[in-house]
């Protein structure tokens, strides 16, 4: 198995058309969910992948299941709560209007936010040379942000190369969650992969300053990728200079799952032991595809395809 992926995974309410969610009148149903993005995104690229999570043992878990498992993704390792419901969320019209984004969650007491250690299949969890995580599992509940402390702990005997997405969902961070964000960083500092935007650190942890900054608060992991939204990423990687990647310039159609498509072309191409820079320039080629369409995931390009638009020269690059 190449990447493993843990996390909560929802049934997605997209606008049949643009206005205030008060106002809309219909909806079309898709699936998010950060980190099953990422490993659908992976596994429509060749990939094996896995998906652990919980679901309730209902309607939507069963759309859920399934449409990943559509993608390639095994989903032998979700289990299923028949007590507790499947999250789902809504999501507002006009996605290109980042002011008027929202973005509404029905996900307390979800099936997944009652994972905890010893209650999702750890052997399944180590099956993958990547364990892809991310900072909205720890936002779910006391026993998920223990699940992910766990995880996170940097060990001897590693297993997987972790990855960690910060994923920093300010809605989530109310009076009920379990910490502040600040646990973010403390969480990340245990992992060897860890994707951060400028706009996060500064949000999440009140680091400003750029990629530098972020580095030097968080120097512990090999790798730390910085997105610098439309202007493009930088990799910090123990023993090496840092590379800034320009991302490519699109025309947003909806800026949601474009940031796990990042993680999904980087992570791809990490696998693949890709040079720093190719890494972020496959990044944005699928967050780039994420952008130009209205649901959370888009079909990334073929392999051969992206190495090829990966390997233009600079010019084409700027
Ligand atoms: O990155 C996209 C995700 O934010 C979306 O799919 C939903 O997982 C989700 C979340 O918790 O916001």
């Amino acid at each position: 198995m190449d990447v493993v992926a843990l996390g909560e995974s929802m049934v997605t309410f997209l606008p049949a058309r643009p206005g205030r969610l008060a106002d809309v009148p219909s909806f079309d149903r898709g699936i998010g969910g950060a980190e099953s993005n990422v490993v659908c995104a992976l596994a429509a690229a060749g990939h094996t992948t896995r998906w652990v999570s919980r679901v309730g043992a209902d309607g939507f878990g069963d759309h859920l299941v399934e449409a990943i498992a559509r993608y390639g993704v095994d989903t032998s390792a979700v289990g299923r709560d028949p007590h507790r419901p499947t999250g789902i969320y809504f999501r507002t019209a006009d996605d290109r209007d980042t002011d008027a984004h929202e973005v509404v969650y029905y996900r307390a007491g979800s099936a997944a936010s009652a994972m905890a250690p010893g209650s999702v299949d750890e052997d399944a969890l180590a099956s993958g040379r990547i364990l892809h995580l991310s900072g909205i599992t720890p936002a779910l509940s006391a026993d998920c942000l223990a699940l992910v402390r766990h995880l996170c702990a940097r060990r001897a005997d590693r297993g997987p190369l972790v990855s960690f997405d910060v994923n920093h969902r300010p809605g989530l961070w109310k009076d009920d969650a379990p910490a502040d964000p600040s646990v973010l960083l403390d969480l990340a500092r245990g992992t060897d992969l860890v994707f951060v935007g400028e706009d996060e650190a500064a949000a999440a942890w009140g680091v400003t300053g750029g990629p530098d900054a972020i580095r030097a608060a968080l120097p512990e992991p090999d790798t730390l990728v910085v997105k610098q939204g439309s202007r493009g990423a930088t990799v910090h990687r123990h023993g090496e200079d840092p590379v800034f990647q320009a991302a490519l310039k699109v025309d947003v159609v909806a800026p949601v799952g474009a940031g796990d498509a990042f993680a999904a072309g980087f992570l791809s191409a990490t696998l693949r032991g890709l040079p720093a820079a190719q890494r972020l320039r496959h990044g944005h080629l699928m967050a780039a595809a994420a952008l130009t369409v209205p649901g959370d995931l888009a079909p990334p390009p073929a392999r051969a395809h992206a190495d090829r638009l990966a390997a233009l020269d600079d010019a084409a690059w700027e």
